[in-house]
């Protein structure tokens, strides 16, 4: 379809850029929602995965444990099949840009906008103790991120959605003030596995910060602790196998199996029509989740022998990404009006 330097054009003026927070334990809802799409976009685009530590710092963290999950959360993501040779994995706190911009974008947002930022209201009312500045400016810090590399597409979970209409109206507000600096990014949400929910409750979200060790499966669990979480997951009374708002347990599981298995609704629902009740469902998903993950697993076995190697990646990803947010951040000073 593309000619060689056709190709060539249209990768360079893609440009995917996501983060994670190198926190808690990776788990599938962050591996079908975000990081499977990562992984599988890597041929088409120029590509920048980002350990976003300055995000984790929101919560109260200890930092021996931080600074080591930092290095085991890149291990991870390049065992799933992040290469480094096609993507710049870096952490944040690495490129300073990212701070300094935050400061601009903040004197061109609002209050009234982070304060309709739903995740911002969920995480202060589960903070035990004081809510810290950051959490409210949170999303301020993640618009930094994405404009700093002029960002096209943002791949992410259901979740992020709201924080990347943000992002866009950061950038149109200080387009229009200040003049075209801004390429506008769009979020990329998966057809199936974007709002994976717990496995103890399927009216929440799965999340690396809930508590419970049936809530989620990790992404590095071994064979026997996916089927204990998998098999105690709770279901709806019934046993018919099919996804309605009035099922929400089932309706989990089966979005689940399409996210693994690549099948539509109606599909699996088909391959399940016959199924005895819930537990050959949750048989399957079992299989299906171990198959899955167990070459990432291997691989992470593998690597994390050697964090010198993984720290090489981050910094050399680091150093070649500085030039251009160092750009972009000159570009919005002079536009502002800021500077000698
Ligand atoms: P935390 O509980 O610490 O906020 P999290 O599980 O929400 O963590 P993040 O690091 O905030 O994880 O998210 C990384 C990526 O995973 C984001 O793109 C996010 O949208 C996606 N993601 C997170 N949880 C889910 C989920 N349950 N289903 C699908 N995608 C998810
Ligand atoms: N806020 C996101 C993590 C994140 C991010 C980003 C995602 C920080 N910066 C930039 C996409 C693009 C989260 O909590 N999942």
């Amino acid at each position: 379809m593309f000619g060689n330097l056709e190709r060539k054009t249209a990768m360079r003026s893609k440009v995917v850029f996501s983060g994670i927070q190198p926190t808690g334990t990776i788990h599938i809802g962050n591996y079908f929602g975000a990081i499977k799409q990562w992984v599988a976009g890597q041929d088409d685009a120029e590509n920048i995965f980002c350990l976003v530590d300055m995000h984790a710092l929101t919560v109260p963290q200890d930092p021996a444990v931080l600074a080591v999950q930092i290095i085991d959360t890149a291990t991870l993501l390049l065992a799933a099949g992040i290469d480094p040779a096609k993507s710049r994995l870096y952490v944040q706190s690495d490129v300073r840009e990212h701070a300094e911009l935050t400061w601009y974008l903040s004197c061109v947002g609002s209050v009234g906008q982070l304060n309709r930022m739903t995740q911002f209201k969920e995480k202060s009312e589960a903070q035990k103790g004081e809510v810290r500045v950051g959490l409210f400016t949170y999303p301020v810090l993640m618009a930094a991120d994405i404009l700093l590399y002029r960002t096209t597409h943002v791949p992410v979970g259901e979740d992020q959605k709201q924080h990347i209409e943000l992002t866009r109206d950061l950038a149109l507000r200080f387009n229009a003030t200040y003049g075209e600096v801004f390429v506008l990014p769009e979020a990329t949400v998966p057809a199936a596995g974007a709002r994976i929910m717990g496995l103890d409750d399927p009216t929440k979200k799965m999340s690396k910060s809930a508590p419970g060790s049936y809530h989620a499966v990790g992404v590095l669990d071994a064979p026997d602790q996916i089927r204990k979480t998998v098999m105690a997951a709770q279901t709806d009374s019934g046993r018919e196998i099919r996804g309605d708002s009035t099922r929400p347990g089932v309706t989990n599981l089966l979005g689940i199996y399409m996210a693994a298995t690549g099948r539509t609704q109606s599909e699996a629902e088909a391959h399940f029509a016959n199924a005895r009740g819930y537990g050959d469902l949750k048989k399957e998903i079992v299989d299906i989740l171990v198959e899955t993950l167990r070459p990432i697993r291997e691989r992470y076995d593998e690597l994390v022998r050697d964090r010198a190697v993984v720290r090489e990646v981050l910094q050399r990803a680091a150093e070649q990404l500085r030039p251009t947010a160092r750009a972009t951040t000159d570009a919005v000073k002079r536009a502002m009006g800021v500077g000698s």
